[in-house]
């Protein structure tokens, strides 16, 4: 039996699937972290939370006073197959007491090709592809753009309102927002420009045209204001996550790939939140069926060791001439174990169908709540990833009060939860997919009563 076979066998060291509170929130050991850290880091540097984690598995995160919580977060969507899953966890042991680095410039291994030919694989269409590897989302943005560049001869980046693509210089100017992301920081890069989004709950000439009208926008400025031959790409999140969860209306996302194909753009798909059976497919893309010329990975890769990547058409990717592309720790060897450790959890574990019974539940209750809620503007996502977005009753003001509150009563019961949203009024929730029903039920109860003590 290998490590891995042995270590699913015997389940790997579960935690207990309960939620329990033994101090109160944030207890003391949580406070005196808190203290050490306000003198040794930055200000800006902050944390959703203010418990510290001592061990996450399955559906439960505890913190280092034994608190356990139901996690409705998932460190942002990356431990989708659970924290320390038992066969990234196994996998990625194996590599530690192998070799931990060579850098793949050096000497290459079989783990980075492995993940590669399954990215390959997994990814949407049927082309031949090819895929590089990275450490975090911005970089994989970054290199998409560097590809799309040298293989279209254009310089131009086309992103949209809501968008966030990363931190770094270029991802900072794709990103929408200015605060707390770009403000500060500039100059921003240049060769970047912003079309308007198909919110539906947002649209300014209703739902029903928001793919119409936001066309009709993107259009104009690709042929009018730009010039189809000066734009390298488009960059599109198939559910926009941070700017909150904003499923495009219907058509809208395969309309933008089209349009991208008749201009001779790359059109560029940012999975980064969605990847890896978030949503209820494998890819977000999947669900109107479009195949992007490029597409990004991370977060729910590697299980959270820090892996990303960039898969494309075979004839764009090869354009980059030797050494153009690289990292002295991209594709690290454990972060590419643990990758192909989450890729078997989510194939044997059945984690997509899985995704699709959570967003059932979770679309269920919430609906439920917005009945009776007030607040409640807008029910929206797919899959395990869904998002409700808070406004002044009556109208569409957005009450990131509201939103502060509930992420509060939650906290000290027991249950994580983000938030999200270019206006920070939506309360985002994005479950481990291998989180037991009962700590479902158990969390959506205390999301109820958070909205009934509103
Ligand atoms: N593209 C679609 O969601 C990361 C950001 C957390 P990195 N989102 C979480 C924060 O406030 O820094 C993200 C994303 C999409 C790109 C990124 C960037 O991924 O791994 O954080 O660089």
């Amino acid at each position: 039996m290998s490590v891995v076979e042995q270590a699913v066998a015997v389940g790997g060291p579960e935690l207990e699937q309960v939620r329990r509170l033994v101090t109160e929130i944030p207890g003391p050991r949580s406070r005196e972290l808190a203290a050490r850290r306000a003198a040794a880091l930055p200000a800006g540097l902050t944390s959703a939370q203010p418990v510290f984690a001592a061990a996450g598995g399955g559906g439960v995160l505890v913190d280092v006073d034994g608190n356990s919580f139901i996690d409705f977060g998932s460190g942002i969507a990356v431990t989708s197959v659970g924290n320390s899953a038992a066969r990234v966890v196994a996998r990625a042991t194996e590599q530690l007491q192998q070799f931990t680095h060579t850098c793949f410039l050096v000497n290459p291994y079989e783990g980075y090709v492995e993940v590669c030919e399954a990215l390959n694989r997994l990814t949407p269409g049927d082309h031949e592809k090819r895929t590089a590897l990275f450490n975090t989302g911005a970089e994989a943005l970054e290199n998409a753009v560097k590809y799309a560049r040298m293989a279209t001869g254009r310089t131009g980046v086309v992103v949209f309102d809501h968008a966030y693509h990363g931190r770094s210089m270029l991802t900072m100017a794709m990103t929408a927002k200015n605060t707390p992301y770009k403000k500060g920081f500039g100059p921003l890069a240049g060769e970047v420009y912003r079309s308007p989004m198909a919110y539906p709950y947002r649209a300014p000439g209703g739902a029903e045209r928001a793919t119409a009208d936001a066309l009709a926008a993107l259009r104009d400025l690709i042929d009018v204001q730009v010039g189809a031959d000066q734009i390298a790409c488009v960059v599109l999140e198939p559910i926009q996550g941070e700017g909150g969860f904003i499923v495009p209306s219907p058509g809208f996302f395969p309309a933008v790939a089209e349009l991208c194909r008749e201009r001779g753009i790359l059109f560029v798909a940012d999975e980064v939140q969605t990847g890896f059976a978030r949503t209820g497919d494998m890819f977000a893309c999947e669900h109107e069926g479009v195949v992007p010329d490029l597409i990004t990975t991370a977060k729910g890769l590697a299980g959270g060791l820090p892996l990303a990547a960039v898969t494309g058409r075979a004839e764009i990717m090869d354009t980059v001439h030797p050494g153009g592309i690289g990292g002295t720790y991209s594709g690290n060897p454990v972060s590419c174990a643990a990758a192909l450790g989450v890729i078997e959890s989510i194939e044997q574990e059945g984690l997509v169908e899985r995704a699709r019974q959570i967003g059932t539940a979770f679309l269920g209750r919430l609906r439920e709540i917005a009945a009776s809620s007030p607040v409640v503007g807008d029910v929206r996502g797919r899959g395990a990833m869904i998002a409700v977005e808070l406004v002044r009753p009556g109208t569409t003001e957005p009450d990131p009060a509201a939103v502060a509150a509930v992420v509060k009563y939650c906290q000290e019961r027991g249950l994580l939860v983000l938030t999200a949203g270019t206006y920070g009024n939506v309360l985002r929730f994005l479950p481990p997919l291998v989180m037991p029903d009962h700590l479902l039920a158990e969390g959506l109860d205390i999301l109820s009563e958070a909205f009934a003590a509103l």
